[in-house]
């Protein structure tokens, strides 16, 4: 099923200059971006993004970091591509991810994982709406479609 997934490039990736690499990985597997913008995060935004986390030990060192310097956020597109984002990303602590997953190969700390992505299709939807209006997110064809699905 064609599904929308919310993904954000934390501050560290950005400032390490990591955007153009990371999403070169998203590109060449076939999904497509219909949303991108570099966005400063405010307190309350990360608060209410990462909410289910408001109870846990490290909340305060999360909602930090993130607001911290600017992170791109974006919108991406495909098939499948909540799970599949996931496993491109790799698993939450770094030292766990495999190698060739985005944090396996970039980030060396668990509190600074360099990417987010959504993990269902109720966390998509909620995370989208929060970081874009509806006419921020494009809706367009790709002309290589009939060479990735069948
Ligand atoms: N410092 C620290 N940060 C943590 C820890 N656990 C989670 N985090 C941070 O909190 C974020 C959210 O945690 P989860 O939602 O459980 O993990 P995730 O879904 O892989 O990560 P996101 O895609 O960012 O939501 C993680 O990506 C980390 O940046 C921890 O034990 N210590
Ligand atoms: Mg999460």
């Amino acid at each position: 099923m064609i599904e929308k997934s919310f993904v954000m490039m934390k501050p560290d990736a950005v400032a390490r200059r990591l955007m153009g690499k990371v999403l070169t990985r998203f590109e060449e597997k076939g999904l497509k971006i219909v949303a991108m913008k570099l966005i400063h995060i405010n307190e309350d935004l990360a608060k209410t993004h990462y909410g289910e986390h408001s109870d846990k030990p490290f909340f305060n060192d999360l909602v930090s970091y993130i607001i911290s310097s600017p992170s791109l956020a974006m919108v991406i597109e495909g098939d499948d591509a909540i799970s599949l984002i996931r496993k491109i990303v790799g698993a939450t602590n770094p030292k766990e991810a495999d190698l060739g997953t985005i944090r396996g190969d970039y980030a060396m700390d668990m509190g600074r994982n360099i990417i987010h992505a959504s993990d269902a299709p109720e966390s998509a939807k909620r995370e989208i709406n929060l970081f874009f209006n509806e006419e921020e997110i494009c809706d367009y064809e790709i002309t290589d479609n009939i060479w990735l699905y069948e």
